[in-house]
C-alpha cells in the first residue's frame, strides 16, 4: 500500500486510517472458539428484552425485513486495516422499525451462535452503514466470516461486529460483552484509540 494512501483524510477532516493501525491486503480471520455448525433451516434471529413483543424471526422472515448495500472500511484492534469492504445485507434501521423497541433501551447486547457477545450503544446500531452481512464483495459469507450472516458496525472496532449473530437483547444499561470482561473497551472507537480500558 502507498504512503499517500494511508494518509488519506475522510470527509470530516480525519485522517481515513486510524492512529496505529496499518493497511492488509488480505482479510485475516480472527475469532474465540470454534466455527458454530449452522443451517438456514433452523437459524433464528431471537430478540429481546427491552421490546414490545419478544420475536424469533426464520431466515426468510429475517432476510425479508429489507435490504441494503453499504462500502466501509474495517479496523481491527489487533492493528490491521482493510478498506472498501462492500457489504450487503439487512439493515439494522429495519430490524428496529420490525421489533417496537422500548423507549428505555439505551444498549443492545449482541448474541452470537457459539457464544459470543459484544455490548453495542443502540444509538450507534442505528449510524449510517450498520447492517446484517449476507455477502462481502459480491460472494456469500464463508462460514470463518460468520455466515450466514454477521453484524457490521463500520465506526467501531472489528470485534463489535459479531460473526455468526444469533440475536438481539435490549438493554438499558451498558454491561460486558465477552470481550469486555476481558478488557477490551466498552466503547472502542478507533479515532480514540479506545483499544482496551
Ligand atoms: N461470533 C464472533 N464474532 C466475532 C469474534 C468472535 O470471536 N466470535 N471476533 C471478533 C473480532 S475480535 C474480530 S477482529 C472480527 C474478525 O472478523 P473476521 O474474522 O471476519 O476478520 O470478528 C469479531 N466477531
Ligand atoms: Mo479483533
Amino acid at each position: 500500500m502507498s504512503q499517500s494512501a494511508t494518509r488519506e483524510v475522510r470527509p470530516d477532516g480525519r485522517l481515513r486510517l486510524p492512529p496505529g493501525q496499518r493497511l492488509t491486503a488480505g482479510w485475516p480471520v480472527l475469532h474465540y472458539g470454534a466455527i458454530p455448525r449452522l443451517d438456514t433451516e433452523t437459524w433464528r434471529f431471537h430478540v429481546w428484552g427491552l421490546v414490545e413483543e419478544e420475536r424469533k424471526f426464520t431466515w426468510d422472515e429475517f432476510n425479508a425485513l429489507g435490504n441494503t448495500t453499504d462500502t466501509s472500511d474495517i479496523h481491527c484492534v489487533t492493528t490491521w486495516s482493510k478498506y472498501d469492504n462492500n457489504w450487503e445485507g439487512v439493515p439494522f434501521r429495519a430490524l428496529y422499525d420490525a421489533v417496537k423497541v422500548k423507549p428505555e433501551a439505551k444498549v443492545v447486547m449482541v448474541h452470537s451462535y457459539g457464544g459470543y457477545t459484544t455490548n453495542v450503544p443502540l444509538e450507534d446500531l442505528l449510524a449510517e452503514g450498520v447492517l446484517f452481512a449476507r455477502s462481502h464483495d459480491g460472494e456469500p459469507l464463508t462460514k470463518e466470516h460468520g455466515w450466514p450472516i454477521r453484524l457490521v458496525v463500520p465506526h467501531l472496532y472489528f470485534w463489535k461486529s459479531a460473526k455468526w449473530i444469533g440475536g438481539m437483547q435490549f438493554i438499558d444499561q451498558d454491561r460486558p460483552g465477552f470481550w469486555e470482561m476481558y478488557g477490551y473497551h466498552m466503547y472502542g472507537d478507533p479515532w480514540k484509540e479506545q483499544r482496551y480500558s
